[in-house]
């Protein structure tokens, strides 16, 4: 057994001895889903275009059981107080500002696709930073889409529950994000990451193991909190409508790399923060097949220098990174690592570095000792190793 999936198991143990003291029975099942980092593919999923998103080994750990009286009773191991009680009937998008509006909007998400669910006990933990740009809140949701799909065997695969999660996500919390990171929380494989075209939702698991090539990919966590229900996210993804409605294609996936100049170029005098949201998705897009492509002709190494490009234009062109994020990125490049980049959302969260094996400690002590010399708060660092998708645990 991984050592993921021992600490998963220690976990659920005590997720469920948890549930059973609050709700006075042992659990119908225990089930987990990942946070995740997003290697490649930023701002492009809501543009139907690539990511390349895999799993972490923090998840959501939930112990759920069904009721029939249409009552949601939520409860987190992570959050003060007794169970929230909810009324099936009662849940409304937007309606509730605080955790709870993640898994109430999956159950609402789920009845309003007509799918009989007719209430649950939950009693739920997270091991994912939230606020740190990891997709606390995708874990969160797609942790309850799966027990409940197995639950009330709705059948539905992990592609299907991603999107009732976003769903959830969109109408119920009112945050705009895409469908990358349920998805990832879904259906991300053990030492894969996951190339996703997100018009279709099509994928192709692609090994991804640095530990056996002798490299580490880090997550520097800057500590500066984020999130996507604030305006700026929202106005991005507006922008990038505006612009493919300008230049007549569904969506900015549809322009291609070569005809990018040509496209820009047709953009007027006046749209030049359209231009420059372009000018991100377009050349993003390409990245993401760039590095695919050398994964998966074996050159891992060379992936390094596409992830600093990613970085440039997501801080020039998209402008969603903050000092803390150029700090780590740049204290990376010119230590040692062979590329950074922020991932996520934007706006704080955190950076990624890859980094070879030999250079990891070197690395992290001049990230550390740069946030110190700002006078920023400590960052978080870990190693990030490519873990499994949401499952049944118990
Ligand atoms: C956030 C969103 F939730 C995703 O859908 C995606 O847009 C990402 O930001 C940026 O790539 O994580």
């Amino acid at each position: 057994m991984s050592e993921t999936a021992a600490q998963v198991g220690v976990a659920a143990e005590a997720v469920a001895a948890r549930f059973e003291e609050l709700y006075g029975a042992a659990p119908e099942g225990v089930w987990s889903a990942p946070g995740r980092v997003n290697l490649i593919g930023e701002h492009t999923d809501y543009n139907d275009g690539f990511v390349m998103p895999f799993a972490l080994p923090h998840a959501t750990v939930a112990a759920v059981s069904r009721r029939t009286d249409g009552v949601l009773r939520l409860h987190s191991g992570d959050v003060e107080g007794a169970p929230v009680e909810l009324s099936l009937d009662d849940l409304a998008p937007e309606s509730d500002r605080n955790w709870t509006a993640y898994p109430a909007g999956v159950v609402w998400a789920l009845r309003e696709a007509g799918h009989a669910v007719t209430g649950a006990d939950v009693h739920l933990t997270s091991t994912v930073p939230t606020g740190a740009g990891l997709s606390s809140s995708a874990a969160l949701e797609v942790v309850i889409a799966l027990a409940l799909n197995d639950l009330y065997t709705l059948d539905l695969k992990g592609w299907q529950l991603a999107r009732l999660c976003q769903r959830a996500e969109n109408i119920y919390v009112g945050a705009p994000t895409g469908i990358m990171d349920q998805t990832a929380s879904a259906c991300c494989q053990e030492g894969h990451a996951l190339f996703l075209d997100t018009r279709d939702l099509s994928q192709k698991q692609i090994p991804f193991d640095l530990a056996a090539e002798g490299m580490r990919l880090l997550v520097v966590d800057t500590q500066v909190k984020h999130s996507h229900s604030e305006g700026e996210y929202g106005k991005r993804r507006a922008g990038c409508e505006k612009g493919a409605a300008l230049l007549g294609v569904d969506a900015l996936r549809d322009i291609a790399y070569d005809d990018l100049d040509a496209a820009l170029a047709r953009l007027g005098d006046d749209e030049e923060e359209v231009r420059r949201l372009v000018r991100h998705v377009v050349t993003e897009d390409q990245r993401v097949e760039k590095v695919v492509a050398l994964l998966e002709s074996g050159e891992t190494r060379a992936i390094g220098a596409i992830l600093a490009e990613g970085h440039a234009s997501l801080r020039d062109d998209f402008r969603i990174s903050c000092p803390e994020l150029d700090l780590v990125v740049d204290t990376a490049l010119s230590s040692g690592a062979l590329g950074a980049r922020m991932t996520g959302g934007g706006f704080g969260g955190s950076a990624i570095v890859l980094v070879e094996a030999a250079d990891e400690d070197t690395v992290t002590k001049a990230v550390e000792e740069a946030f110190a010399a700002a006078g920023f708060t400590a960052p978080r660092v870990f190693t990030a190793v490519p873990s499994a998708g949401a499952r049944r645990v118990v």
